[in-house]
């Protein structure tokens, strides 16, 4: 028997998810990254909390701060698909099972995905705890998600219509291009002088091989970055991953509200 495609085992794991929430159809997905998940309680109802192993495809979360869950939450008249952690495209396991959520949740009926990360940023004002709308990408990983002569557009790959959505619930929120690392090491002091230099303002190890394949799919998407340190050297202090998660419940509020605000409207 040959392997399944990607795209078929996407398929096989929303069939799966589907009879594991009860849930036919869901409209709208959002994966939670570092320093997120504290807003995820505030989004709706979870009506169902599955274990991402028990669907085809999916392996279990490698990093401290990240569950290896999907919720099925109810918020008015939407269904959500929650990601509680991602597949990181450090961990080796390719990209392919980097990209594997997103494409599960196509599978699963979501029209829209809203991307959420944790990063180092580059402008002095934006503190730890400050989220910034990802405008553009630059991809530094030399991947991606897609085979062979598909040639997919990537502009305007992050809605502009969304972006203006949370201007609107949020008028000081700013704007930014997110660059992604291959990691899992951050940064040296240099390569964030390279990362300025390129036209870049948020350092991250994730995002960009998603919303290409989210794109690929047909998906609207709203990336949104929580800056949860200063990039590397600008601050004299080394990384610290705990500094990353305690960014997050610091601003766990203002990110929770930004979220269940924006959804209704996509
Ligand atoms: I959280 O400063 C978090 N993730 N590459 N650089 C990179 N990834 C990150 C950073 C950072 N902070």
């Amino acid at each position: 028997m040959t392997e399944p495609s990607p795209y078929d085992l996407a398929q096989q794991a929303a069939t799966r998810l589907a009879e594991l929430t009860g849930v036919d159809r869901h409209d709208v997905a959002l994966v939670l990254g570092s320093g997120w998940l504290p807003a995820a309680e505030m989004l709706g109802e979870t009506t169902a909390e599955v274990d991402v192993t028990d669907l085809p495809g999916f392996s279990a979360a490698a990093v401290v701060g990240h569950s290896g869950k999907v919720r099925s939450v109810r918020a008015g008249d939407q269904r959500l698909l929650v990601f509680l952690s991602r597949t990181h495209y450090y961990e080796g396991r390719g990209v392919a099972a980097v990209v594997h959520g997103v494409r599960t949740a196509a599978a699963a009926g979501c029209r829209a995905i809203v991307l959420t990360n944790g990063c180092g940023g580059l402008k002095e004002t934006w503190t730890p705890g400050t989220p910034v709308l990802i405008s553009d990408h630059i991809n530094l990983t030399g991947a991606s998600p897609l085979y062979g002569a598909n040639f997919v557009d990537l502009t305007d790959l992050y809605s502009a219509r969304l972006r203006a959505v949370c201007r609107e619930i949020d008028p000081t929120l700013d704007e930014g291009v997110y660059v992604q690392f291959p990691g899992p090491h951050y940064e040296t002091p240099a390569e964030i002088g390279m990362v300025r230099a390129i036209g870049g303002h948020l350092a991250g190890m994730s995002t960009t091989l998603e919303a290409i394949a989210a794109r690929e799919a047909g998906m609207e998407i709203l990336g949104i970055s929580l800056v949860t340190n200063l990039a590397a050297g600008m601050s004299g202090a080394p990384l610290d991953h705990a500094e990353v998660l305690e960014a997050g419940r610091a601003a766990a509020t203002r990110m929770g509200d930004l979220l269940t605000r924006v959804v209704p409207r996509i």
